[in-house]
């Protein structure tokens, strides 16, 4: 009969691969107290190789201290954010995923899209090789970007994000207000900034890597224009006011945090955006 591991065993061989121990050791160590030695074998091969991907990772993309919004030990139905209670609905752990409800009032969406209608410009991406901006064919909303606290609302919003992810406001970047029509999108990527282009270290030197992205709702399209997680099959309806949040501790395809806006079929979309950085953005 095939033995299997018990989580007593996979918990005892992490520790020894943490320990740097020798595997050899191990192996005839564990045969000698009567476990099958290809079942053992396996179990360490894949804990000895999760361990050596890790230890690469934190060598190339170490890991940044990110905001996440909830406690450990439990998950709230709602969160305190300084001048109002949002809804939590859900959370994924890997990535950190988190969906608020609530997180904006009606009139304030109203007001963000009727301040940002005149200023909309087709949207840029960040070009990687240079640093700067480009239309891309990847992103076919229409955008800008309101200044941090360039007026009353953007501060309030600010002050609020601030006080529920626990992150300090001078480290967000403007709100960025994008809108979608029929048939626009925009295609799954990341938000964090690839250390392997040639145009990062330009882009961190205004406040370092980005590590967190809250996706909040000002309308609800007819029908399509989620907010896609390929990595883990997960999509989110855009409801006025309620929010997606995700966080990414490396800057590498390891985060699962790729994302993107499904195209919008009916109607039209609004959304506005807060990227977090690591530091004061300037
Ligand atoms: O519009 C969205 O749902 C969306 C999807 C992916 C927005 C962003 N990324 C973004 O603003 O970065
Ligand atoms: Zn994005």
């Amino acid at each position: 009969m095939t033995q299997s591991i018990t989580p007593e065993l996979r918990q005892w061989i992490t520790e020894q691969a943490r320990a740097d121990a020798d595997p050899e050791r191990v192996l005839h160590s564990l045969v000698s107290t009567g476990w099958q030695q290809e079942v053992v074998l396996a179990e360490m091969r894949r804990i000895w190789r999760d361990f050596h991907e890790e230890r690469t990772l934190d060598g190339q993309f170490p890991k940044a201290k990110v905001p996440d919004p909830l406690p450990e030990g439990g998950i709230p139905s709602t969160l305190w954010a300084g001048d109002r209670e949002v809804r939590v609905l859900g959370a994924l752990r890997r990535p950190r995923v988190v969906l608020f409800g609530d997180l904006l009032a009606p009139e304030e969406c109203e007001e963000l899209i009727e301040l940002a209608r005149p200023r909309l410009q087709r949207s840029t991406a960040v070009q990687v090789d240079t640093g700067g901006s480009a239309v891309h064919d990847a992103r076919t909303s229409d955008g800008m970007f309101f200044k941090r606290g360039e007026n009353s609302l953007c501060q309030r919003i600010e002050t609020r994000l601030s006080a529920l992810l626990g992150w300090p406001v001078e480290n967000g970047e403007g709100l960025q207000i994008l809108h979608y029509g029929p048939g626009a999108e925009y295609k799954p990527h990341y938000d964090y900034f690839d250390p392997r282009e040639k145009g990062t270290p330009k882009i961190l030197q205004r406040g370092g890597q980005r590590v967190a992205t809250i996706v909040m709702y000002l309308n609800d399209p007819k029908m399509g224009g989620g907010t896609t997680f390929p990595n883990v099959n997960f999509e989110v309806a855009p409801v006025r006011g309620n929010a997606v949040f995700f966080n990414y501790e490396r800057p590498h395809e390891s985060s699962l945090t790729l994302h993107g806006g499904a195209p919008v079929v009916e109607g039209e979309k609004w959304i506005a955006t807060k990227w977090m950085r690591e530091r004061e953005f300037v």
